[in-house]
C-alpha cells in the first residue's frame, strides 16, 4: 500500500515544485466534456486554455475525453496510436465491441492527448441504455431530445472507457484515476461510475445550471427568489426535467462538486441542492509583452482596420470625425436579456440623448457580435466596402498621375505649377467616384440578411428606440450576427484583433456564471463593463480595491431595478466618452496590469485543489487532504493605483482631464510609462504577499515547509 501523502495548494511560483510534494506518478487524470475539441460555447475556452497548465502538471497521464466530430478532428486533431498500453488495449477492446473510439493529440498549447468517441456510431445501443437508465434511477429521456440522447450515449461510453481502464494488469498496481466531468452533457458518465463502484475519484463542474439559464431567460425575478423555486415543477414546466435530473444526479454523486463562481455556487446550492466544494474560477493563457507600448500599438493597428470598415459602412454619411469615434462592443451567445443586450441598447439610446444635448464631438459606434440565423451578408453592406475600395483606388490613380507630373517637372529643373498638377480628367475621375458614394438610405444596422428579421429582439429593440444610424445620432449601431473571422469579405478580423481595436467591451449580463468576454478584454488591456451578477464581475470586485480606476466597470444589477441599472450603465458610458485619449491610454495600461489575476498560472490552483480533494475522498488510505476553506477565492486585493486621486468621485477619470487638442503621442508615451512605473512600485509588494499567505496557511495546515 503506498504511503499516505499530504496534499495542499501551493503558491503560484510553487506550482513547478508540485511533484516533489505530491507524487502524482501513480495517478491518471481524465477530463471529460462535450466541448473537448468541439467548440460550442465557453466550456471549450476553459478546457482549451487550461490544457497547457494541466498537461505540464500531469504530463503523459492527462487525457481529455470528448465526442468525435469529423469536421473538428480534420482541423484540430492529429490522430495517432494510443501511447499508453492500457489505453490502447481499452480502445481496441471497445472498437472490437462495436464502438468507434479515436486517440490523438489536440493541436493546441500543451498538445494534450484526446480520446474521441463517435457517439452516433453506437446509436444502436441507445434504447437499451435508456432502459438501463430508467431501471437504475428512474430518469426517462424522451426520444425527441437529441442533445439528451447524445448525453446518454456519451455517458455510457465514457463509463465503459473508465471501467476498462481500471482493468489493469494484475502485476502492475492500478493507477489512481481522477475523472473530471464538465456540465450535464457529460454528467451521466460520472453517475454510472459511482453506480458501478469504479475506483475513480470523480469531480463534477457545472458552468451554469440548466434551470438557472432557463429561468433567467424568462420573465422571472431570479436572484430574489432563488430559495423559493419549486425546482421539479419549474424543470417540468420547461420540459427539461430529464436533463435537470441528469445534472442533479451528477452533482450529488461526485466526490467533489465545483462551479465557476461564488454567485453560481449559491445558485447551485438552491437549484441543485448541493453546495459546491470548490469554486474554480476560469482563467486564460496570458501573453505578456515585454513593454507596455507593444499592446498599445496593437490597439492602434487593429483600430485602423475597424476604421476602414466603418469608412465603407457609413459611405456617403461620414459626417463625423473618425478620430473622435469610440468603438464599443458586446459579443457572445445570442441570449438577448441574459447577456444584457436589452440593457445595452436602452443605455445607448440614453447616451445618444446625452451626447446630443451636450453637443459632444464624440461619436460612438456600438457593435453587436451575436450569431443569429441569417442568409449571408446583405448587398448594401457589401456595396459599402466596394465603394470604399473604389475611392481608395481612385485616390491611388490620381496620386500616381500627380506624382508623374511632379517628377517630370523636377527632371527639367522646374518647380511645378501646382494649379496645373490636376487636369480635367483627374477631376472627372474624382467626381465620378464621389457620385458613387451617394446613397438614398441610411447606413444599415445589420450587416446580414436576417432570417427572422421581424421578430429579432435586437432589431425590434432598435426599431423601438429609433437609433437608425442617422446623421443627427451620436450613437450608431452595427449588428454583425455572425462570429468574426479573418477570412470574412466584410470585416476580415478575428475576434482577438477586433477586441484589441475597440475601446470598451460592454457586457451587462443578467445571467453569467463566469463571463469570458470581459476577462478576454482585460488580458488584452481593453476596459470593460460587467455586472455584479456575473462571476467575473464579482471576482474582480473582490480582488480590486477600485475596479473602475483599472477600467473594470461593474454594473449593479443585483440591488437596483432595471431602470436604475440602465441609468448607471448610461453614466459609465457617458463618463467613458468624456475621457481624453491620454486618459484612455493610461486606463488601458492599468487594465492590462490586472491580467496576472486571470492567468491559469494563478487560477489553476483551484482545479488542483479540487483534484486533490477528490483523490483524498476516493482513496483515503493513500491521499490526505487538509481543507483550507477551498470555497474561498479571497485573499489578494489589487490596491487603488497610486496615480489615482483618493476620492472615488475623482477616480472615474484616471488622471486630471485635459483636452484632446493637448494630446501628443510622445508626451503620452512618457506619461504612460511614468504612471505605469508608479503603479507597478505600488503593486509589487501586496501582489506577491497573498500567495505567500495562502502558501503558509496551506503548509501550516499540512505541516510541510515552504
Ligand atoms: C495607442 C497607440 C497610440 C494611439 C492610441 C489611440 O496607445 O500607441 O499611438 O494614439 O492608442 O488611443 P485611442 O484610445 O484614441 O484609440
Ligand atoms: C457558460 O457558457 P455560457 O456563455 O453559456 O460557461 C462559461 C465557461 O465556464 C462561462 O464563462 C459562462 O458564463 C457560461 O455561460
Amino acid at each position: 500500500m503506498p504511503l499516505a501523502r499530504s496534499l495542499s495548494v501551493t503558491s503560484l511560483s510553487g506550482l513547478e515544485e508540485w511533484d516533489e510534494e505530491f507524487d502524482l506518478e501513480d495517478a491518471v487524470l481524465f477530463e471529460i466534456a462535450w466541448e473537448v475539441a468541439n467548440k460550442v460555447g465557453g466550456i471549450y475556452t476553459v478546457i482549451q486554455t487550461k490544457a497547457r497548465l494541466t498537461a505540464e502538471e500531469w504530463g503523459e497521464n492527462y487525457f481529455l475525453v470528448g465526442p468525435y466530430v469529423e469536421s473538428n478532428v480534420r482541423t484540430q486533431v492529429e490522430l495517432i496510436e494510443p501511447t499508453n498500453p492500457v489505453l490502447k488495449r481499452t480502445i481496441d477492446k471497445m472498437n472490437a465491441s462495436g464502438c468507434k473510439v479515436y486517440f490523438g493529440r489536440w493541436l493546441i498549447e500543451g498538445s494534450p492527448y484526446v480520446v474521441l468517441i463517435d457517439v452516433a456510431f453506437t446509436a444502436w445501443s441507445l434504447d437499451r441504455w435508456k432502459s438501463e437508465l430508467w431501471e437504475l434511477c428512474d430518469i426517462g429521456v424522451p426520444w425527441f431530445d437529441r442533445e439528451a440522447n447524445d448525453a446518454v450515449l456519451f455517458g455510457f461510453l465514457t463509463a465503459w472507457l473508465l471501467g476498462e481502464v481500471n482493468c489493469w494488469d494484475l502485476e502492475i498496481h492500478p493507477p489512481y484515476v481522477v475523472a473530471h466531468f464538465h456540465e450535464w452533457l457529460a454528467g451521466l458518465g460520472l453517475v454510472l461510475c459511482r453506480h458501478r463502484q469504479l475506483p475513480v475519484a470523480t469531480i463534477f463542474t457545472t458552468h451554469a445550471t440548466l434551470l438557472g439559464r432557463y429561468l433567467c431567460a424568462g420573465n422571472v425575478d431570479f436572484y430574489n427568489n432563488l430559495a423559493e423555486f419549486n425546482v421539479d415543477k419549474e424543470a417540468g414546466d420547461r420540459q427539461i426535467y430529464h436533463r435537470y435530473c441528469l445534472e442533479r444526479a451528477a452533482a450529488h454523486c461526485a466526490h467533489v462538486f465545483t462551479t465557476v463562481s461564488q454567485i453560481t455556487a449559491i445558485e447551485a446550492e438552491h437549484l441543485l441542492k448541493r453546495k459546491p466544494d470548490v469554486v474554480t474560477p476560469n482563467g486564460l493563457n496570458v501573453k505578456k509583452f515585454s513593454a507596455v507600448h507593444e499592446f498599445q500599438n496593437l490597439h492602434a493597428q487593429s483600430k485602423n482596420r475597424i476604421q476602414e470598415f466603418v469608412r465603407g459602412h457609413f459611405y456617403g454619411h461620414l459626417d463625423f470625425n473618425l478620430d473622435k469615434c469610440l468603438f464599443l462592443f458586446i459579443a457572445g451567445r445570442y441570449e438577448f436579456s441574459n447577456k444584457g443586450a436589452d440593457l445595452f441598447l436602452e443605455a445607448l439610446a440614453r447616451l445618444n440623448y446625452l451626447l446630443r444635448v451636450n453637443h459632444s464631438d464624440v461619436t460612438v459606434i456600438a457593435f453587436f457580435i451575436m450569431p443569429a440565423r441569417t442568409n449571408n451578408f446583405n448587398v448594401e453592406t457589401l456595396k459599402g466596402q466596394a465603394v470604399r475600395k473604389q475611392l481608395w483606388d481612385t485616390a491611388q490613380t490620381v496620386k500616381e498621375r500627380f506624382g508623374k507630373k511632379l517628377y517630370e517637372s523636377l527632371l527639367v529643373g522646374q518647380l511645378p505649377d501646382v494649379s496645373k498638377m490636376l487636369d480635367k480628367e483627374d477631376f472627372t475621375i474624382m467626381k465620378r467616384a464621389i457620385f458613387a458614394t451617394q446613397r438614398q438610405c441610411q447606413p444599415p444596422i445589420c450587416t446580414h440578411n436576417m432570417l427572422e428579421d421581424s421578430s429579432d429582439p435586437i432589431l425590434n429593440c432598435v426599431r423601438r428606440i429609433g437609433l437608425f444610424n442617422s446623421s443627427a445620432d451620436r450613437v450608431k449601431i452595427i449588428f454583425h450576427p455572425e462570429f468574426l473571422s479573418s477570412t470574412s469579405p466584410l470585416l476580415p478580423m478575428d475576434y482577438e484583433e477586433f477586441v484589441r481595436g475597440c475601446h470598451l467591451g460592454v457586457f451587462p449580463s443578467y445571467y453569467e456564471p463566469w463571463g469570458y468576454t470581459p476577462a478576454e478584454c482585460t488580458v488584452m488591456g481593453i476596459p470593460s463593463i460587467s455586472t455584479n451578477l456575473s462571476g467575473f464581475g464579482c471576482f474582480m470586485e473582490e480582488h480590486i480595491a477600485d475596479p473602475t480606476a483599472y477600467g473594470i466597470y461593474i454594473l449593479d444589477r443585483r440591488f437596483r431595478g432595471v431602470d436604475e441599472s440602465c441609468n448607471q450603465l448610461t453614466s459609465f458610458l457617458f463618463q467613458f466618452c468624456k475621457q481624453s485619449r491620454r486618459q484612455r491610454i493610461i486606463q488601458r495600461n492599468r487594465t492590462e496590469r490586472l491580467s496576472d489575476l486571470l492567468d491559469w498560472r494563478y487560477l489553476g490552483r483551484y482545479y488542483i485543489s479540487a483534484r486533490h480533494m477528490a483523490l483524498a475522498k476516493a482513496f483515503p488510505d493513500t491521499y490526505l487532504y487538509e481543507p483550507h476553506d477551498p470555497t474561498s477565492t479571497t485573499g489578494f486585493r489589487y490596491p487603488r493605483p497610486a496615480s489615482v486621486p483618493p476620492s472615488p468621485a475623482l477616480s472615474r477619470h484616471s488622471s486630471p482631464r485635459h483636452s484632446e487638442a493637448e494630446d501628443n503621442d510622445e508626451d503620452e508615451r512618457y506619461d504612460e510609462d511614468l504612471e505605469a512605473e508608479k503603479d507597478r512600485v505600488n503593486i509589487r509588494q501586496p501582489y506577491s504577499m497573498p500567495f505567500k499567505n495562502k502558501l503558509s496557511t496551506a503548509n501550516g495546515a499540512n505541516g510541510s515547509s515552504d
